[in-house]
């Protein structure tokens, strides 16, 4: 049995573990919020389900003893007070929205991990010099709203405020207003408290890890990523009567892009990264020629020259499809960020976490962003990976082992109370 003698960091070496049976009970009460037929989740950002989550975790975090504060972005922190005021907390999370199809375990657990820490903390009596905070960031996934990781970048300065707050879904809502509607719009300042530290506990979201059977992954990275708007215009004709050669055909402009953006990523391998994943073609008539395309384009590499040959290189074929095509082609940019290193002290408490604890564990780079790579910017940051099934995510099958998911808040704990004091 831990005393409150004990310094925490001692007592986390030897005999401090999480509940992983109260973790994995909370993963499931949480996905019953927006829970789907095939066992995943969909909870967008700032719908009535997101806000059905917030407020749920939100009761967990006031039954913790948290003190819970909003920030002008709708991101939520929860705070455990230190023994010593003035330091900085040492902060956990993720984020609670989801893909449209999403799966229980992306944001979700590195919410309820940080929870889970503070859960264990509050049982075994012990306290931290440091405050511990939980942190909840708005719209990590960037798929109702753009950009991604919406809520951190706000909190780090990436994003004005008013843009994000003006930024609209399909539907034409604005975040602003949803904020509001779903009780949300905090009055913290954005970036208001500083943090010493950021740890974000999360799945691997690829079958790296299961591959080589390891249960840990130290992230010492994140891939960089640019996403871009891509919009076609052609012209609207009949399918029949119009011969091949006079067709302005949007719909094969973009197909030759969607491969381009595939040969693109193949040239960078084995890192490169290319997706169309969000495609919209008009008039959508059998027998029209598409005259109008809109779609995604993804690109993403772990070194900021290789995102730029990447860049370029769309851009050319772009322009090369618009002249075989007759069609007028724009690429807007929507989303950028470099590949980002996390901080190297962070990283080895990670690293020496995972030793005490005896488990196997691989250095790896996330080629998924989350919020830690914009905390990185205005906090020392790192991440624990754990696997997922089959490297399954964005997929309503998305699935983790119990064992996994609690040895990876096993380290969350440790790697935490090493740098709390
Ligand atoms: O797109 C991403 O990398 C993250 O899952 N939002
Ligand atoms: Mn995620
Ligand atoms: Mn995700």
């Amino acid at each position: 049995m831990t005393s409150s003698t004990h310094t925490p960091a001692l007592a986390a070496r030897h005999d401090l573990r999480i509940n992983g049976e109260r973790l994995w009970t909370s993963l499931m009460d949480l996905a019953k919020v927006g829970a789907t037929p095939l066992g995943g989740v969909r909870r967008l950002a700032l719908t009535d389900l997101d806000r059905a989550g917030r407020d749920l975790v939100v009761s967990w975090m006031r039954e913790a003893g948290l003190t819970v504060r909003i920030d002008q972005i709708g991101n939520i922190f929860g705070r455990r007070a230190g023994t010593d005021p003035a330091r900085k907390a040492v902060a956990s999370g993720s984020h609670i929205d989801t893909q449209p199809s999403g799966g229980r375990f992306d944001g979700n657990y590195g919410v309820l991990a940080a929870l889970e820490v503070v859960r264990t903390l509050n049982e075994h009596n012990i306290s931290t010099a440091a405050p511990i905070e939980i942190a909840i960031w708005t719209n990590e996934e960037g798929t109702r709203f753009t950009p991604v990781m919406m809520g951190s970048g706000a909190y780090a300065g990436v994003f004005e405020l008013a843009d994000v707050l003006a930024a609209r879904d399909l539907d034409g809502l604005a975040v602003g207003d949803e904020l509001t509607r779903i009780g949300y719009a905090g009055d913290t300042p954005l970036g208001a408290e500083p943090l010493d530290a950021y740890f974000e506990a999360h799945i691997e979201q690829g079958p790296i890890l299961e591959d080589r059977g390891l249960p840990i992954g130290i992230v010492t990275g994140a891939l960089g990523q640019r996403w871009f708007d891509v919009t076609v215009t052609g012209m609207d004709a009949h399918a029949g009567p119009t011969p091949m050669p006079l067709r302005r055909d949007a719909g094969l402009a973009m197909a030759r892009i969607i491969e381009a953006v595939n040969a693109i990523a193949l040239a960078e391998a084995p890192d490169g990264r290319g997706t169309v994943g969000y495609v919209q073609i008009g008039p959508n008539s059998r027998n029209v020629i598409p005259g109008s395309a809109s779609f995604s384009v993804d690109l993403r590499h772990p070194h900021q020259e290789g995102l730029l040959r990447m860049d370029a290189a769309l851009r050319e074929q772009a322009a090369a499809v618009a002249t075989s095509t007759r069609t007028r082609i724009e690429v807007r940019q929507v989303v950028e960020f470099p590949p980002c290193a996390f901080d190297q002290h962070c990283v080895d408490l990670v690293r020496e976490a995972a030793q005490t604890h005896d488990l196997p564990h691989l250095d790896i780079v996330s080629g998924a962003g989350h919020d830690a790579v914009y905390v990185a910017r205005v906090a020392p940051t790192a991440m624990i990976f754990v696997p997922c099934k089959d490297g399954i995510s964005h997929n309503e099958i998305e699935d983790a082992s119990p064992d996994d998911i609690e040895a990876g808040a096993n380290v969350l704990l440790t790697a935490m109370l090493g740098r709390a004091g």
